[in-house]
């Protein structure tokens, strides 16, 4: 096969994804190829247009039946959680003070052992935290809980059970959600009192808070300061992105029965949570096992996403996580996303090259160098699949661009 046709192929599954992103038969079909070509790499064929690269023995686990399903004991199946252990809290306040080094080794240990930790005396006021809570509270009330009960995950659940029907709604999550940006600041999707004043605030306070948390990032990676932050800007115009994401979860009758949000790892860069005081639910899989980020109060949650795995070449691997719906009370989780630009070309910090790379599935000696535009796209097509076919996908995605 040429480079060409391979070229033709990659380009075909991405205009799909573009122009089908709502058509199911369409994804199916851009999923269909996208696999094709995945297999078509990993068969052996790619390594000549990409150099070393894994060989035809090499079996692709996608923990997935042939319709997309997850497979019985996936990770990606309902699992019951283990009772929640002793969690991993940082108190950030340290970091600027005589407790530093240790503080900075701490966080890179939880970097490693949990992809997860919480943030206590991060810096943003617990005013400013509880106005939060009141508006988007209120908002959900005001603005978004008629129509919740209205939504297709609702109708879905309501019919199964209507039918008395052993099965579970797949491929939806029962998650009330919109988004905030800089690029909505003209019209912002709620109209609720202050809530519009207070979130700018308080993304404002956060966006501080992920740059400090990236540059003991770059400090803990030993890579320039700055180093991420500028990783993740693609050029002139063209800066990182920071979304904020509002999300509610209303109580369940049937937990059993459907996700409140399916198992994902994180598609960007720095992830920092403001979940419910008091109503669990978000859980990530540790050492095999899912576990509960148990509320704790006005703490910030921080995870990483695909691109710090990548930068990071696998020291810092983003962390399977999923939110189950609860039986009692109403959670809310808002959370805010560092991502690159869409034009940012993501690779690992040639620094950090040397490294030994753990754990790839995929029996990968590197992680792939890609636009995080077409990281994105496949992302959206496999966001509850495992991670490894995506970072093959763009690698072949990345050779025919160039070769
Ligand atoms: O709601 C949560 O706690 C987690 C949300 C999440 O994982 C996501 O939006 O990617
Ligand atoms: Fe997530």
């Amino acid at each position: 096969m040429s480079c060409l046709v391979l070229k033709f192929l990659l380009r075909a599954t991405l205009m799909l994804t573009h122009v089908c992103s709502r058509g199911v038969f369409c994804r199916y079909l851009a999923g269909e190829l996208a696999m094709m070509i995945t297999k078509i790499w990993i068969l052996g064929l790619g390594s000549r247009f990409m150099g070393p690269g894994p060989r035809g023995d090499v079996e692709i686990s996608l923990a997935h039946d042939q319709f997309g399903r997850p497979s019985s004991g996936s990770p990606y199946s309902h699992w019951t959680a283990q009772e929640p252990t002793t969690q991993s809290v940082v108190d950030f306040s340290k970091v600027d003070g005589k407790e530093r080094a240790n503080t900075l080794t701490l966080i890179d240990r939880y970097y490693q052992e949990w992809g997860f930790f919480q943030l206590i005396n991060h810096g943003i006021s617990e005013e400013l935290l509880d106005r939060v809570k009141k508006v988007t509270t209120e908002c959900y009330k005001l603005e978004r809980a008629a129509s919740f009960k209205n939504s297709k995950s609702v109708q879905l659940l309501n019919e199964l059970v209507g039918k008395k029907s052993d099965e579970k709604v797949e491929n939806v999550d029962e998650e009330d959600v919109f988004l905030l940006s800089d690029e909505n600041d003209e019209e912002w999707p709620s109209k609720t009192p202050g809530f519009k004043e207070t979130v700018k605030e308080y993304r404002t306070e956060l966006k501080k808070l992920g740059h400090k948390v990236m540059e003991i990032m770059d400090e803990n990676l030993s890579l320039p300061k700055g180093y991420i932050k500028n990783a993740f800007d693609g050029g002139e115009d063209n800066t990182a992105f920071f979304g904020t994401k509002v999300s509610h979860y209303p109580p369940c009758p049937h937990p059993e029965k459907i996700n409140a949000l399916r198992a994902h790892t994180d598609v960007g860069g720095v992830v920092l949570l403001f979940q419910d005081d008091e109503v669990k639910g978000l859980q990530i899989l540790k050492d095999g096992v899912w576990t509960d980020v148990q509320p704790l109060k006005n703490a910030i949650v921080i995870n990483t996403g695909d691109q710090i795995e990548v930068l990071s070449n696998g020291k810092y691997k983003s962390i399977l996580h999923r939110v189950v719906p609860q039986t009692d009370g109403q959670r809310r989780s808002i959370a805010s996303f560092y991502n690159p630009s869409f034009k940012a070309t993501i690779a690992p910090a040639p620094q950090l090259l040397d490294a030994k790379v753990e754990n790839m599935a995929s029996n990968e000696t590197t992680y792939p160098k890609f636009i995080f535009g077409d990281y994105m796209s496949v992302y959206l097509e496999q966001k509850f699949q495992p991670k490894e076919p995506r970072f093959q996908a763009v690698k072949a995605v990345w050779v025919s661009k160039t070769c």
